[in-house]
């Protein structure tokens, strides 16, 4: 309850993909050794939370069993959780892994369905713990094949409206909802662009807002450059994406994006 108020802002939410496939750090982190250790690693580069994923949510990746996704990140929190007190969000859109996760040690819920899949929502009334609620068109698998939007802005806007009205109906306080616009998740480069310029329009909802931008396409559409060569173009973004306001970054590379952040906070703080 207390963790999204209890963080220092700007914050890094740092990347740990317990994934086979994922698309910037593919298989590297799967093993929960590795997990600990990149977690360790992250944490001391000032990372406020690690977000833990087990199904890659990569376009036209494939779906994950919820067993497979259980013995991939249940292990990974646990031998976490045995050495460090770091917050560990999990990032899932399947119930049972949201409960099994918390029960393990997990504190937050991010999910890139916002709770729309079949008992999701339940589960994170169950739970009362903070969650990320992320706008996406589409699903997945077709989501980067011909996105299309009025005005994407106020279509995010809308979106993020329903499902905040719908979590709390339900029985999800306010204070434990994040919002995220979902950069990448069904967004052409000019939907992307367009949405960082308008993102300031997100703080209506006095939320906190997280931006995940980290190596993310839309920098190869600007720069042509492969995942590995993304750090510059991903911490530029990030630090935008702070002068507008976001309060938590979902970032690879935790050291610089906080760099990055941290003066681009202090320079809007000043300014106001
Ligand atoms: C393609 C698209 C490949 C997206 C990989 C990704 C976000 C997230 C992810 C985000 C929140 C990645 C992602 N992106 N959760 N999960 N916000 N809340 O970069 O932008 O790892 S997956």
């Amino acid at each position: 309850m207390s963790l999204l108020k209890d963080l220092t802002y700007p914050a890094v939410m740092g990347i740990l993909n317990v994934t086979p496939d994922s698309f910037s750090d593919g298989g590297d982190f799967f093993s929960p050794d590795k997990a600990r250790l990149r977690a360790q690693q992250m944490v001391q580069e000032g990372a406020a939370i690690i977000d833990i994923g087990g199904e890659s949510t990569r376009p036209g990746a494939a779906s994950v069993s919820i067993d497979e996704e259980l013995s991939r990140v249940i292990p990974a929190i646990e031998a976490i959780r045995a050495e460090m007190a770091v917050p560990i969000s999990i990032d899932t859109s399947k119930p049972a892994v949201m409960l099994a996760a918390v029960a393990s040690g997990a504190s937050m819920i991010n999910d890139v369905s916002a709770l729309q899949a079949e008992g999701a929502l339940t589960a994170a009334v169950k739970l009362q713990v903070p969650v990320c609620l992320m706008h996406m068109q589409g699903a997945p698998s077709t989501m980067q094949q011909q996105p299309e939007y009025e005005d994407v802005v106020a279509q995010v806007k809308a979106f993020l409206q329903q499902q905040i009205d719908r979590c709390t109906t339900a029985g999800l306080p306010r204070e434990l909802i994040t919002i995220d616009p979902g950069f990448g998740f069904g967004k052409t480069l000019a939907h992307n662009q367009m949405l960082l310029s308008g993102l300031d329009e997100l703080l209506a909802f006095e939320l906190p807002l997280l931006v995940g931008v980290s190596r993310k396409s839309m920098i190869a559409h600007m720069l042509n450059l492969k995942v590995d060569e993304r750090l510059y173009g991903s911490i530029s973004l990030a630090s935008i994406a702070v002068w507008q306001g976001a309060s938590i970054i979902r970032a690879h590379d935790v050291a610089a994006t906080l760099q990055a952040i941290s003066v681009s906070h202090k320079c809007k703080a000043a300014g106001k």
